[in-house]
């Protein structure tokens, strides 16, 4: 974060950043952005930075060390409850406040300029009891890596099978957090924060009346602590209070899913913001007494935005812009995690004559969507209480951050059809799927030519 109160350094510095990209073309060497994270800790009886993971891993204080012209971040997670802070100011960067062990924050800035500078706990007494540590941004680039990551989007058809007429019972929930590099876009990765390694995490279904008992386990490869927060859980936090597990922790916690309706469940550890926009939601669905009607197919899509250190479209590796998060200014707009996630690779796919159901939800953090298929309508619009049609022949379906709802449609014809979210710029940010239909392309409802050259041809 960008201090409040601008430093001379500061004024300084972003003149020069100002002809940055004039200086060195960004598509020819896109700045590579290095990540490191600190947690707070007690070590030799005195308030320190402890690294975490990589060659820093358990080192007090430890030395991070850039190269020119990268854009460096730092992850910093409270490890004891007290509050904290890093600054770099001669880089007049400085993270938002961690209040609460767990909780996290982010500071990036530009190394720009070689040499040894100081970050630091700006927390009266904290710097003076151990806080502070050294930063060397190195000469000359460091070699490249090309970006190979796993695809961590969610195939829209995962979804489990109706539960049918059965009596409520007790539905064990397990899941898993993951941090992970992931493939964002061609030749673009970001590191995901997940729920099983997907975003979204798993479509958990339920009936009204089960008691679901929720194993949220953190896997131990992560850096940071993890939560869930249930919408259908009626108690504190949703579940959040009682599920902050650290880095190999498993935490245990049940509800009775007493609502039936479309839920959005998401990891609830500050800053919630960030989790959530990392990937961290999912959809559980409350199904009513003997089930929803039954539907031909069943798709899982859920849309939500990134905030990246670069602009959309840039190759190479993508690092969170927390500034960017606080201003809700996001780069990338997402169905399921990733670009291409609902075109290159898992379009959905139908027959003409079968009638679809997209459970769709927000992840957000941020940002409605308008949910339209180009060539659609839908027929049926289940709200809440998921027996119920609250709409009938609706060309969007409006869906606010933390909310979910059901689209219904009978396929009538074949065909490509494109969903989008209507509010249309956002498909030039990533937001676009595909819905191939199989069967005839052209029939009575429309064709191509005058009417009278239709009737012809019948
Ligand atoms: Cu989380």
């Amino acid at each position: 974060m960008k201090p409040h109160r601008a430093l001379p350094f500061y004024c300084v510095l972003s003149a020069l950043l100002a002809w940055v990209p004039f200086a060195f073309s960004q598509e020819d060497a896109p700045a590579r952005t290095v990540v490191y994270t600190l947690r707070s800790g007690i070590a030799e009886g005195r308030l320190v930075f402890l690294g975490v993971g990589g060659a820093i891993d358990g080192k007090v204080d430890p030395e991070l060390v850039f190269h020119e012209g990268e854009w460096g971040q730092i992850n910093l997670v409270n490890g004891e409850g007290a509050e904290h802070d890093i600054v770099i100011e001669f880089f007049g960067a400085r993270s938002n406040r961690v209040v609460g062990k767990g909780a996290s924050a982010t500071v990036s800035f530009a190394a720009e300029k070689t040499g040894e500078f100081l970050y630091y706990c700006s927390v009266p007494g904290h710097r003076e009891a151990g806080m502070q540590g050294k930063i060397r941004v190195a000469p000359g680039p460091r070699s490249k890596g090309r970006p190979v990551a796993p695809d961590i989007s969610r195939d829209p058809s995962d979804v489990p099978p109706p539960v049918g007429a059965r009596a409520p019972r007790t539905l064990r929930v397990d899941l898993t957090t993951i941090e992970t590099e992931g493939r964002l876009d061609d030749k673009t990765t970001y590191q995901f924060w997940t729920f099983d390694g997907k975003v979204p995490g798993p479509f958990i279904r339920a009936r009204v009346g089960d008691k679901l008992e929720v194993h949220l386990k953190n896997d131990s490869g992560s850096m940071l602590t993890h939560s869930v927060d249930f919408h259908a859980a009626i108690g504190p936090g949703g579940g959040a209070r009682f599920t902050q597990a650290d880095p190999g922790e498993e935490k245990v916690f049940s509800f009775e899913a007493i609502t039936p309706g479309l839920f959005v469940y998401h990891c609830a550890t500050p800053s919630i913001a960030q989790h959530v926009a990392n990937g961290m939601y999912g959809l559980v669905l409350v199904e009513p007494e003997g089930g929803l009607p039954l539907a031909d197919r069943e798709f899982y899509i859920m849309q939500g935005e990134l905030y990246t250190t670069k602009p959309f479209g840039t190759q190479g590796r993508q690092e969170l812009d927390y500034e960017k998060l606080m201003a809700e200014q996001p780069e990338y707009f997402l169905f399921n995690g990733a670009v291409g996630a609902l075109t290159a690779e898992h379009p959905l796919r139908a027959r003409r004559g079968e009638n679809v159901r997209i459970f769709f939800g927000v992840g957000g953090p941020n940002f409605s969507s308008s949910l339209h298929v180009i060539g659609g309508v839908f027929d049926r619009i289940r709200r809440n209480d998921p027996l119920a049609v609250r709409e009938k022949g609706a060309q969007t379906l409006s869906v606010a951050p933390g909310d979910a709802a059901i689209a219904e449609f009978d396929l009538r014809r074949g065909g490509q059809y494109v969903l989008i979210d209507h509010a249309l710029s956002r498909m030039e940010r990533g937001l676009v799927g595909d819905l191939i239909v199989e069967g005839p392309r052209e029939d009575a409802l429309m064709h191509e030519g005058p009417e009278s050259r239709r009737r012809r041809r019948d």
